[in-house]
């Protein structure tokens, strides 16, 4: 089987670069859900590829006996049953790399939001309150001084770390396993590096090893001069301790880009005013997106063409292409 008489299925929404790509370079199908009683056996049995950002569950890709690859869109792949994909042989393919360098820039830009309260100081001055009321109250918190502590060191959590060293700013982390290619002091656990550190970014995959990791007790940790930022997955934090820490002033303020049931963000945490909120958009610039996009139908292309996937994740990292 070549990429081009492939069939590719899209199922729910995904980038249009993806579409227009899957749509111009193979056969593609589209249906609105993850459902697999959305299509007949018989249309099920032609797909050999899907592309995805969606959460695709081991019966989902039990309905496909022909499947031989899934390229998600985006590094986290925590939506996709990777592990069950391996066990059958089947290629899964995320987005690394080519958004690190933006999600870094964006959670530095977030961070000082929440220091330094910027969005809220445009909108006083957005709202005549400059010439009504005079100067933007001075902010509590800032950048200076702080020591940051990072919660996955990966490729995206480096690129943070290299921006914030450039910041003057000391950095520790936390990691399963030490990294021996850096000199910033490794925590081998969290409440350690929360326990050293007054601001802590989180950026951790998803999934039940890292649920609610930060707790109300690596809260408690960071203590009152703490500041959380969060890129990674909501699921990393226990949102109503993180709203009781903020309300009672157990921290100072958090960033955070990711939740637990996006779109839906807690009334809670938007009446907070120590809070600095984004709608998960650390990647989302066109230019970054496009990128990811090519590279979920590159993917697709080589595997479907015989060649190696160019972003196996870990799980599938071993598996060879099956013949056709
Ligand atoms: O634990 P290690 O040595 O595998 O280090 C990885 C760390 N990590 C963890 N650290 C502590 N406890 C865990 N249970 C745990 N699981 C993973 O997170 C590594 O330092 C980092 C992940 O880095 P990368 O795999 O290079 O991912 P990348 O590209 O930095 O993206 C991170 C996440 C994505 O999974 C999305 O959820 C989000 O950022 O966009």
């Amino acid at each position: 089987m070549s990429a081009a008489g492939s069939t590719v299925l899209i199922p729910g929404g995904i980038h249009a670069r993806v579409r227009e790509r899957i749509e111009a370079e193979f056969d593609a199908v589209s249906i609105a859900a993850a459902d697999a009683a959305l299509m007949t056996p018989e249309a099920r049995a032609k797909i050999s590829g899907i592309a995805c950002a969606t959460v695709i569950t081991s019966d989902f890709i039990d309905a496909f006996p022909n499947l031989s690859i899934i390229a998600s869109f985006g590094v986290g792949y925590d939506a996709v049953d990777a592990k069950h994909a391996a066990t059958r042989g089947i290629m899964v393919t995320n987005t690394p790399d080519v958004l690190s360098d933006e999600v870094a820039d964006t959670t530095v830009g977030l961070l000082l939001n929440t220091l330094r309260e910027f969005p809220k100081a445009e909108a006083y001055l957005r709202a005549g309150r400059w010439v009504a009321e005079g100067s933007y109250p001075l902010t509590s918190l800032t950048l200076r001084g702080r020591t940051v502590g990072i919660f996955g060191l990966g490729r995206i959590g480096l690129a943070i770390a290299r921006r914030l060293e450039a910041f003057g700013l000391p950095i520790n982390y936390h990691t399963r396993t030490k990294r021996n290619d850096v000199d910033y002091p490794w925590h081998d656990n969290l409440a350690g590096l929360a326990s050293v550190v007054d601001t802590l970014i989180v950026v951790v995959p998803g999934g039940a090893a890292t649920e609610k990791a930060v707790n109300a007790d690596i809260l408690a940790a960071l203590g009152p001069k703490g500041v959380l930022i969060s890129v990674g997955r909501g699921s990393t934090i226990d949102e109503p301790a993180l709203i009781a820490a903020l309300a009672d002033h157990k921290i100072a303020a958090a960033g955070l880009d990711v939740f637990a049931d996006e779109p839906n963000v807690p009334q809670a945490l938007m009446e907070l005013p120590n809070v600095s909120l984004l709608p998960h958009v650390a990647s989302a610039s066109v230019s970054t997106r496009n990128a990811m996009a090519d590279l979920v139908v590159d993917n697709l292309a080589a595997w479907l063409d015989g060649r190696p996937a160019i972003t196996a994740v870990p799980e599938c990292a071993g598996l060879d292409r099956k013949p056709a």
